[in-house]
């Protein structure tokens, strides 16, 4: 090194600090020292058998009684974890978490801007009480629990149930958006007939005139039989996907809930997708079956309750190697917000080669 560029380097070294005591960094620095890492969620898959026993550990401790809270096992993702990011999530924009509703108990009545999904896994004595409506939630049932929407759950039968739910948390969190606020009494009164909301949108055919159309997502309960009976009925597929539909705001017509896009998909015996990537990331639950993805190169297997995440940008195809059953997958995604922002990207890749396993 000659003695120029060791005076050169000094000199931008001293300038650099003057600079931090402007609280101001240059740009050219920040390109050139290029190895930043920021925090990347990896792709990651936590399985039904011990997040099962888990969450029934979580049904019998005491201490949790009473707080206003919830018996719920956030899925951190380890990629993020590593890097600090402080709040639990499962990819950098969801969090998601397994909750256990223990019989004869209730989980307080709040409201919080983070919107919030919740998927039935096991058990069906569980009701989810939304704006003073409740719904009766059955295993593969969705229920949609809109930003700022009052509610509480309860399970009056003798069994547990759980159920996967999923949070924009960390999109609200990002904006500085996120509050919540408790309901004056441990339960919300119900003030609607049951299947209210649905009359309200004609079970997804007819709008009231007289509503407003808004955006906002309703508190609707979509049936697993109605949802896998759609997948059933259609014939065209993608050919990353197989058979995939969206659960779709029937006030719009448009994107589940307006951050967040729920899906079923039909892996029909023997299929192996193509692989592609996209900027959204998605949260998945197996609702049935069993099969694997590659994901990054790495092959997950997968079976029934298993839940992974396939981070943006990830290389991913899925594979149904039964020839006799099909295998269904329910998913979650950030691709509302990524459309809205024009930040949404899909790329075709090749089928990869497999160089290592995830789980
Ligand atoms: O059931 O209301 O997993 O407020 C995280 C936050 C569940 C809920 C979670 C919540 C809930
Ligand atoms: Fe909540």
């Amino acid at each position: 090194m000659t003695t120029e560029n060791q005076a050169a380097i000094e000199q931008e070294k001293e300038y650099m600090e003057r600079l931090a005591k402007q609280d101001s960094y240059p740009l050219w620095a920040f390109h050139r020292d290029g190895d930043r890492h920021p925090p990347k969620a990896a792709p990651w898959v936590w399985r039904w058998k011990e997040m099962r026993e888990l969450a029934y550990e979580a049904g019998r401790l005491e201490r949790i009684k009473g707080q206003g809270y919830r018996r719920a096992l956030l899925m951190q993702n380890p990629g993020l974890k590593a890097a600090g990011m402080a709040t639990p999530s499962s990819t950098k924009t969801m969090s998601s978490a397994i909750q256990i509703v223990w019989p004869g108990e209730i989980a307080e009545a709040h409201r919080h801007t983070a919107a919030a999904i919740r998927w039935v896994i096991e058990g069906s004595g569980a009701f989810t009480v939304q704006d003073g409506e409740q719904f009766r939630m059955e295993p593969g049932d969705l229920n949609l629990t809109p930003s700022f929407v009052w509610h509480d759950h309860k399970n009056p039968s003798d069994e547990p149930v759980i159920w996967l739910d999923c949070l924009d948390a960390p999109m609200v969190g990002f904006f500085d958006a996120m509050f919540q606020e408790p309901f004056p009494e441990d339960v919300q009164p119900i003030t609607k007939p049951d299947g209210y909301s649905n009359a309200s949108i004609g079970n997804g055919l007819m709008r009231s005139v007289s509503s407003e159309v808004t955006g906002r997502a309703l508190p609707l309960n979509y049936k697993w039989a109605d949802a896998y009976a759609a997948l059933q009925a259609m014939n065209e597929g993608s050919r990353y996907d197989g058979i995939i539909m969206e659960y779709t705001n029937p006030t719009t017509g448009g994107h589940t809930m307006p951050t967040l896009a729920c899906k079923l998909q039909q892996l029909r015996p023997g299929f192996h997708s193509d692989a592609h990537k996209h900027t959204s990331s998605v949260v998945y639950n197996v609702a049935k079956g069993s099969g694997s993805s590659i994901i990054d190169g790495k092959k997950l297997d997968w079976g029934f309750g298993d839940t992974f995440v396939v981070p943006s940008m990830n290389a991913h195809e899925h594979i149904n190697d039964s020839m006799s059953e099909d295998a269904v997958l329910f998913s979650m995604s950030d691709l509302p917000l990524l459309e809205s922002m024009l930040l949404y990207q899909e790329h075709h890749v090749d089928r990869q080669e497999v160089t290592g396993t995830i789980g």
